[in-house]
């Protein structure tokens, strides 16, 4: 196995990345070879799916089930092997059919098809057992390369694995796009190509975030058009008395679908990690037996979930081993998600869930109410920009910080609680991803009636962050990066690196982001980085506050 996708990577002085017999994060190197094999192949299906294009053959199937199956291959996503054999025998199939199509559509225009080598050509064995024996050449350091292309290449590789789990997250929701997916095809067929041309793969990782900036707007809008748009809301973060279900991940339909199918059924429901923000949703608060939120960030489930006495959902990630915290009985995946012996739930029906809250024991007393105020997406913040800007126009507002990202249980994590408490008090606090949960329970107060710290939502709601800095350029007259806006960004997975290039395809320059640099960046792409953008790493509060309130 070779990983070395997220911030808990194995780091030696020999090189970095997780490649014994299991990652930090519990992965099998069966799971991992797999994961990488079903990326192969999806690479073969992606680059048909670019060449049947050309004849305006187009596999709306082939265009859901490539993002889907690729996000099964994100940190804490998917572990279990059966599932994945079976989506890389799945994407054997479909290329194998765009294949056919191509080659058919050439004929039919006398045309000679273009072969594709090695991901376009490759039979998967019957086996799990032999499939493993083909890995090696799927492994994302295959060839010998040098380490600069190499960290570029998983720069590509990576960062379009978190824009296919926005894809996926977009599509629940009924947001598809064609063009959108054909750019996607093309890129992914390109990483498949192992391309040796630094400024290629340069350039692509800026359409990596150029393209995921249109996904992450699909997103919104699916999101915006099935629950409305968020608005400022108090949200209870004690348990109430009662039977309970704690739903976890991104996936808001599902816990759509949850509410409706638990309701005059005296069951409360919770939200956890990366779903806090759906409580601010209109169509998602209505409901009264959505009682708040319970726990933290994912890298606390395993303490969370043991002591919740109800049944858990898991929507997408991150997911770590059920059987530590011995709730693996009443815990549930959905979607891409998956754990060996865990209960899967296909389709809409979460009737199983609900019989198993019901069968046991719930909450026995109401704790005492502690409040916090989430909500904050575009609309509620293009609402609060007139007092904003007054505010700032008078002195009273003086900088922003956007502090947000992946939580994670590296104890250097503390930086972003610390970073969070010691800015200014004429500073206003921005907040998104899990990352929030390291200070988003603490009093911040706030400046004139605006509130100094504001929850924007989940960490595809950077969308929203980016939309308050364009508005807030305008209103200034001024380029972006000569905002008072700090952004100091905690990454742990795909997700946020995909963020990372959207912000830097952008133009936007000095961000930081900790606690350390990923391993896959070598001294010199973070020295041509930093040259290019001021991205740097995170070093220690006093002196990164220092620098960045003198704009540095
Ligand atoms: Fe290692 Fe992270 Fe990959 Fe898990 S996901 S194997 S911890 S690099
Ligand atoms: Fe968190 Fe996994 Fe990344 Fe969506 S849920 S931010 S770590």
């Amino acid at each position: 196995m070779f990983c070395v996708q997220c911030e808990q990577t194995i780091r030696t002085p020999e090189g970095n990345g997780c490649s014994y017999t299991q990652g930090m994060c519990g992965k099998l190197a069966s799971t991992s070879d797999l994961q990488d094999l079903l990326i192969y192949m999806l690479q073969g299906v992606s680059a048909y799916a670019v060449k049947a294009r050309e004849f305006g053959i187009v596999n709306p199937e082939v265009d859901t089930f490539v993002p889907k199956a690729f996000f099964a291959t994100l940190t804490n996503v998917n572990f279990d092997d059966d599932r994945l054999a079976g989506y890389a025998q799945q994407a054997q199939a479909y290329r194998d059919e765009l294949k056919a199509a191509y080659v058919a559509a050439c004929e039919a225009a006398g045309q000679t098809p273009v072969v594709i080598a090695n991901q376009g050509e490759l039979n998967l064995a019957a086996s799990q057992l032999e499939m493993l024996e083909q890995a090696p050449i799927a492994l994302p350091n295959r060839g010998d390369v040098h380490e600069d292309i190499l960290g570029l290449r998983l720069l590509c590789l990576y960062g379009l694995k978190g824009a296919a789990a926005y894809m996926e997250h977009a599509r629940v929701l009924d947001q598809t796009d064609a063009e959108v997916a054909g750019d996607f095809h093309k890129i992914m067929a390109f990483i498949g190509e192992d391309s040796v041309d630094a400024d290629q793969l340069f350039a692509t990782a800026m359409e990596i975030g150029q393209l995921n900036y249109r996904i992450m707007a699909m997103l919104d809008a699916g999101e915006t058009a099935s629950f409305g748009h968020p608005e400022p809301t108090q949200v209870n973060t004690k348990s109430v008395k009662g039977k309970a279900i704690l739903v976890s991940g991104h996936d808001m339909k599902d816990l759509e679908l949850i509410l409706q199918q638990t309701e005059g059924k005296d069951i409360n429901v919770y939200t956890h990690g990366e779903m806090l923000p759906a409580l601010a949703y209109p169509e998602l608060k209505k409901y009264p037996h959505l009682v708040g939120n319970y726990g933290s960030a994912w890298q606390n489930q395993q303490q969370e979930f043991g002591t919740f006495p109800g049944a858990v959902v898991m929507t997408s990630n991150c997911i770590i081993d059920p059987n530590v915290g011995d709730y693996a009985d009443r815990i549930y995946t959905r979607s891409i998600v998956g754990w060996p012996g865990v209960t899967h739930v296909e389709g809409d029906d979460f009737s199983q869930v609900v019989e198993k809250a019901q069968a046991l024991e719930g909450f026995k007393y109401d704790e005492i109410p502690h409040m916090i105020t989430i909500g904050f997406a575009h609309n509620a913040l293009m609402a609060a920009a007139p007092t904003v800007v007054e505010n700032v126009k008078n002195g009273s507002i003086k900088n922003f910080f956007l502090i947000g990202g992946c939580d994670g249980d590296k104890t250097e994590r503390s930086y972003f609680t610390d970073l969070a408490t010691s800015v200014p008090d004429d500073s206003i606090i921005l907040t998104l991803g899990c990352g929030k949960y390291k200070f988003n329970k603490l009093e911040f107060g706030d400046i004139n009636g605006v509130p100094r710290l504001l929850d924007i939502g989940q960490c595809n709601d950077a969308y929203s962050a980016i939309q308050l800095a364009l508005a807030l350029k305008d209103i200034f007259e001024c380029d972006i990066n000569e905002l008072p806006l700090h952004l100091v960004l905690s990454w742990f997975e795909q997700k946020a690196i995909v963020v990372l290039l959207t912000l830097l395809s952008l133009g936007v320059k000095n961000i930081r982001t900790g606690p350390s640099a990923p391993g896959f960046l070598t001294e010199n792409l973070a020295k041509i980085l930093e040259d290019q953008f001021g991205l740097r790493t995170t070093t220690d509060v006093a002196t990164d506050l220092n620098a960045m309130l003198n704009k540095g």
